[in-house]
């Protein structure tokens, strides 16, 4: 059985693809990545930056931009964009480099359009030149609940990749930048919580249950459960204050996060994904899960040893690419839903 374990991990490391980022230049303690948010004919005159290094730092905009004045054009593709890193109530930068933070399981900055006329799809791009190889990029548009996903595939061999990330702007546009090797986050706006929780990166996932908890672990409002596109949704939140987020499915490792909730709907907070593997159902992926899987692995979906329970990839097959999508969680005690780091385990 060891031999197998052991037979079976190597294979899974050997899958791990390798990324077209891999030879950008940040490194997990210190990168960064620039952002281009545009209209047709419009971009913001300023790239705004966000990125984790030694220290933080913020780079206040100039006075309010915009240089160009609205074109009087009844053509709303042509509006002048004014993008900002929201800091605080009061200060608006241009770059936000975070202080370097190992505990975090990804970060998220809020990002504010002005558009100079309403209704503008508005596209994103991203030079990640300087990001960490390991890290995704999300945008996030709560008005509209719609996530874009930027991965390594989608950027060129100069790194950069451009995507519409809103399809119809308000004057001022809210946009959540997730990025980190996590991606599942939420966030507080205007009363409803709303987020995403992926599974086993890559990937979102229907059927996570997500519970809100306040701080002495009872649960507010009812539990929400992820979409097709494992995106969920909490409606008429109007606690504030210090809470938990935690996201489950069975047969995954689950996870739990805090949530500071102002009610000025700038609340966000970043998750550890769930992982797929947990076939015991116990809390935790070791051994005793590749024991379950054993029978099945190597089996396409014409045998009757295939259980599609092991088949976390979805391919029709149980093999090293469903080993390597439980690798990052295997044997850990960070991510084990009966670690005592649990604030809420009692809860549940
Ligand atoms: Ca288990
Ligand atoms: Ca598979």
């Amino acid at each position: 059985m060891r031999k197998w374990i052991t037979t079976a991990l190597v294979a899974a490391v050997a899958v791990i693809g390798i990324s077209v980022t891999s030879n950008a230049a940040g490194t997990e303690n210190a990168w960064s990545i620039d952002l281009t948010l545009s209209t047709t004919n419009s971009s913001d005159l300023l790239a705004i930056t966000v990125g984790e290094g030694q220290s933080a730092a913020e780079q206040l905009k100039p006075p309010p931009l915009p240089g160009m004045s609205d074109t009087g054009s009844s053509d709303p593709t042509d509006a002048v964009v004014n993008a900002y890193v929201v800091t605080s109530a009061a200060r608006e930068a241009s770059r936000s480099i975070a202080k370097v933070d190992t505990d975090a399981p990804a970060h998220v900055w809020a990002i504010d359009v002005d558009t100079e006329e309403t209704g503008v799809p508005l596209s994103l791009e991203i030079d990640a030149s300087e990001l960490y190889s390991k890290y995704d990029v999300t945008v996030v548009d709560a008005d509209n609940q719609t996530i874009t996903e930027f991965e390594s595939s989608d950027f060129d061999t100069n790194h950069k990749a451009s995507k519409q990330v809103v399809a119809s702007t308000k004057s001022t546009q809210r946009l959540y930048v997730v990025v980190g090797e996590n991606q599942t986050f939420a966030v507080e706006s205007d009363g409803t919580m709303f987020g995403a929780a992926r599974l086993s990166a890559p990937g979102r996932v229907a059927g996570v249950e997500v519970k809100l908890l306040d701080s002495s672990c009872t649960q507010v409002g009812s539990t929400a459960t992820t979409n097709a596109d494992g995106i969920f949704t909490m409606p008429s939140i109007t606690a504030t204050g210090k809470h938990y987020l935690h996201f489950d499915k069975q047969y995954a490792v689950g996870s739990e996060c805090e949530i500071d909730i102002t009610g000025t709907g700038a609340s966000t907070t970043a998750c550890r994904d769930v992982y797929a593997g947990d076939f015991s159902d116990d809390g935790a992926i070791n051994a005793l899960d590749l024991a379950k899987m054993k029978p099945a692995y190597g089996k396409p979906s014409s045998d009757p040893n295939y259980n599609v329970l092991y088949d976390i990839t979805a391919d029709d097959v149980i093999n090293a690419l469903d080993l390597a999508r439980m690798k990052p969680a295997y044997g850990s005690t960070l991510i084990n839903e009966s670690s005592p780091s649990n604030a809420c385990k009692s809860a549940f």
